[in-house]
């Protein structure tokens, strides 16, 4: 058996992924899978939460995960798979409902009171229980690391006391997992609104950086993003919060420390830099696109089955313990 760490994660195909996804979460996977045993999922039946177009949603699973690997995600080392793919996943979902997830546990849940917002009554049940769904992706693989972006933090915890509540009452069926978030980057903000996380699903496309995008677009984007009061390029994110988010967007994707470019723009104003900056965004989709463009989708259909027998194997071997656990085996 492997010694080495297990990690999951994955993002749901509800809209054009964007360089928040990429930064908070794909590019930490890509450096992950050198050093731990990773399975990584396309999970569309977290996507259905909120209402999907059928023919819409099957494209972008199929693209979604050609960003996984235009990304760097390597098929040789990873499991990649779709969610639904599995059945064990809503099956394991059933059963944490019923033993170990708590609806005043549901009720904290902050992704769920800022997507609902004022229409909790009329919301799918489906966007409540998300975080059960979740927990049982993650628990199903003995997942110890769960890298994430920021927002992702409060579900891998409802993860933990979820398997928590279940060993204690059944015996120790689940690994406690851990989610591990970037330093930098981990939550990256709109480009009009730094008190917003940048989101695949925002209405204003001109909020987002979109990984497939026009590259034309997106640097008209990066130079029509809000900045702060002043001329001066410093990190600072009480008082600059716009800028500090394009200075964290610069230093990621432009592989350079932010005191470093501090120092490099030091009595220049928040033009010149914006303009390097739509520059180094244009590299960096440049090359993105071009790896993407060269991938089949009968690729990804290959690497989807190939995923998904891996994945079945693992998953249905815990739910049987599972199901034997809790008597109806
Ligand atoms: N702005 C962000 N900065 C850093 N990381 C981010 N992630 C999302 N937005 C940012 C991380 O990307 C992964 C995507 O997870 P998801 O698809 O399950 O959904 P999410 O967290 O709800 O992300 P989005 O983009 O906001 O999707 P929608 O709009 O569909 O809800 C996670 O690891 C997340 O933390």
């Amino acid at each position: 058996m492997s010694i080495k760490k297990h990690i999951f994660s994955g993002i749901q195909p509800s809209g054009n992924l964007n360089i928040g996804n990429y930064i908070g979460a794909i590019s930490q996977w890509v450096e992950m899978q050198k050093e731990y045993d990773c399975i990584f999922s396309v999970v569309d039946y977290h996507a259905i939460t909120v209402k999907q177009k059928p023919e819409e949603l099957k494209k972008r699973i199929i693209n979604t995960t050609k960003i996984y690997l235009a990304a760097g995600i390597d098929p040789e080392k990873s499991i990649i798979f779709q969610q639904s793919a599995v059945p064990a996943h809503t099956e394991l979902a059933w059963i944490l409902n019923c033993y170990g997830a708590r609806i005043a546990d549901l009720n904290k849940m902050t992704q769920f009171k800022d997507k609902a917002g004022k229409n909790q009554e009329s919301v799918s049940v489906g966007l409540y229980d998300y975080p059960v769904l979740m927990a049982a992706d993650i628990l199903l693989y003995n997942t110890e690391i769960v890298p994430v972006g920021d927002d992702q933090k409060q579900h891998v915890e409802l993860a933990r006391d979820i398997a928590t509540r279940f060993n204690k009452e059944f015996g120790d069926a689940f690994i406690i997992p851990q989610a591990v978030v970037k330093k930098e980057g981990a939550r990256i903000m709109s480009l009009q609104d730094p008190t917003k996380k940048m989101s695949k699903s925002d209405p204003n496309q001109n909020n987002c950086i979109i990984l497939l995008e026009d590259i034309e677009d997106a640097k008209k984007k990066i130079m029509r993003s809000v900045t702060d009061s002043g001329s001066d390029v410093v990190y600072d994110l009480i008082n600059k919060p716009a800028l500090s988010n394009l200075l964290t967007i610069y230093a990621i994707l432009g592989d350079r420390q932010i005191k470093r470019l501090e120092k490099d723009y030091s009595g220049k104003g928040y033009g010149d830099f914006k303009k390097d900056l739509a520059e180094v965004i244009e590299k960096f989709l440049k090359d993105f696109q071009e790896k993407y463009n060269n991938i089949s989708d009968q690729e990804v259909l290959e690497i989807l089955e190939a995923g998904r027998i891996k994945a079945q194997a693992i998953a249905s071997k815990k739910l049987e313990e599972v199901r034997k656990l809790i008597g109806v085996r």
